[in-house]
């Protein structure tokens, strides 16, 4: 990513908090700057997922190689999962941000909670029954499906499908182009994006919940800054400053935009030029972890569950803390990577313990604040994902000079 545009992201960062202290909901004129900028990444998740995964498994001509990914890819994803729930609970135990606070809930402030699917269905639904309507609705998980079937059939096929091969290898490469040109427009869209929001939220809805913000903040950073920089460092031999310096664009584009299949392709784009992660392990972890990989998630759903249960005077008990740390973990595998999801899946985790999900209530007035944090946790997690993956599978083509050269 070249410096001159991280730098153009700061001050596009800094203006947009400015802007909307200064004048609040008046600077939601420049909402539409984010959204065009939000349709035009939207845009290209579908061909770039489906071509840069059917490219990347056509190249593994070794099918057990891809088994191996896979599994390294999903018990990373697992472990760093179960860290953040752990972190979100003990988060919730030492600041007890539920305790003492003073917001009335009346009838009117029920949330419409959808009920969300179970974890078999989740599972289920990852295979298409119609794979062009899953192009179509963009459902990620499907398209995932379908793109590492259509990649393992071209290498089963050999040498007949090569005209396919070179088809979606012409596609991949387009698109990477394409996402470098939307990339360049990333500071107008963060401003567009970002200052509606801090125009939105005056102190007057934060204040109550102050602590809880914090809270998050807090647990978002070790998450970041202790989880994944050993990680990186012990596993992928990146220096964690390295690490972040690159995932920067993208986590800026995260924390705007709170949705991680809307970051995919800057993600991608950060993970490939800067860290230097090959196409084959990228193409395949960061769509997969845009969609089922969510630490942030998973630190809100700890922190949050323990907010409401103080609220409303309940000890959980250890056994309640263990369903916790396994329903957020599932309910964090659930959670589609769009803005707001992980509320919707904090049902899953409130009903399991038997807490009200009115409780919601509770925090859904500050859920884009929570929302830009975890989100921002959920990509970074992915590419730390990348980087540890990649280099297991020795086939990493970067060393420490080349990193952000
Ligand atoms: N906004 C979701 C995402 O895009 C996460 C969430 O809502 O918890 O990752």
């Amino acid at each position: 990513m070249k410096k001159s545009l991280i730098w153009q992201i700061i001050a596009a960062f800094i203006l947009a908090v400015l802007t909307g202290v200064i004048f609040g909901e008046k600077i939601n004129i420049v909402a539409p700057l984010g959204d065009l900028f939000l349709r035009l990444i939207k845009f290209i998740i579908v061909p770039l997922i489906l071509s840069t995964i059917i490219v990347g498994v056509a190249s593994t001509d070794d099918v057990q190689k891809l088994g191996r990914l896979g599994g390294k890819t999903i018990s990373y994803y697992l472990i760093t999962s179960l860290i953040a729930i752990s972190l979100g609970l003990f988060a919730g135990y030492i600041f007890t941000p539920g305790a003492g606070t003073d917001i009335q809930l009346s009838s009117k402030d029920k949330v419409e909670v959808q009920e969300s699917e179970g974890v078999i269905d989740t599972i289920l639904n990852i295979v298409p029954t119609n794979p062009i309507e899953s192009l179509a609705t963009g459902n990620v998980l499907q398209i995932i499906f379908l793109s590492i079937f259509l990649g393992v059939g071209i290498t089963l096929v050999g040498k007949k499908a090569e005209p396919v091969k070179l088809f979606f290898d012409g596609l991949a490469e387009i698109m990477y182009k394409i996402t470098g040109i939307i990339m360049s427009l990333a500071p107008i869209g963060i401003f567009g994006l970002l200052a509606p929001v801090v125009g939105e939220y005056g102190a007057k809805v934060l204040l109550p919940l102050l602590k809880l913000i914090i809270a998050m903040l807090i647990t978002c950073i070790i998450q970041v800054i202790v989880v994944y920089s050993i990680a990186v460092k012990t596993f992928g031999r990146v220096s964690p400053i390295k690490f972040l310096k690159a995932m920067f664009p993208a986590a800026m584009v995260a924390f705007s935009t709170s949705s991680s299949s809307g970051t995919l392709p800057v993600t991608m784009k950060c993970v490939e030029d800067d860290l230097k992660v090959s196409k084959e392990t990228s193409s395949f972890v960061l769509p997969l972890g845009a969609t089922i990989n969510m630490d942030g998630t998973a630190i809100y759903q700890g922190l949050t569950v323990m907010f409401i249960a103080q609220y409303y005077g309940e000890a959980l008990t250890f056994s309640q803390l263990a369903t916790i740390a396994l329903i957020a973990t599932f309910a964090s595998i659930g959670t589609a990577g769009v803005p707001g999801a992980g509320m919707i899946m904090l049902t899953l985790v409130l009903t399991a313990v038997n807490l009200p999900l009115e409780g919601i209530a509770l925090v859904a007035g500050v859920d884009r604040i929570l929302d830009m944090m975890r989100t921002t946790v959920n990509i970074v997690g992915d590419a730390s994902a990348s980087v540890v993956v990649d280099a297991s599978e020795k086939n990493h083509t970067y060393n420490e000079e080349q990193i952000l050269a």
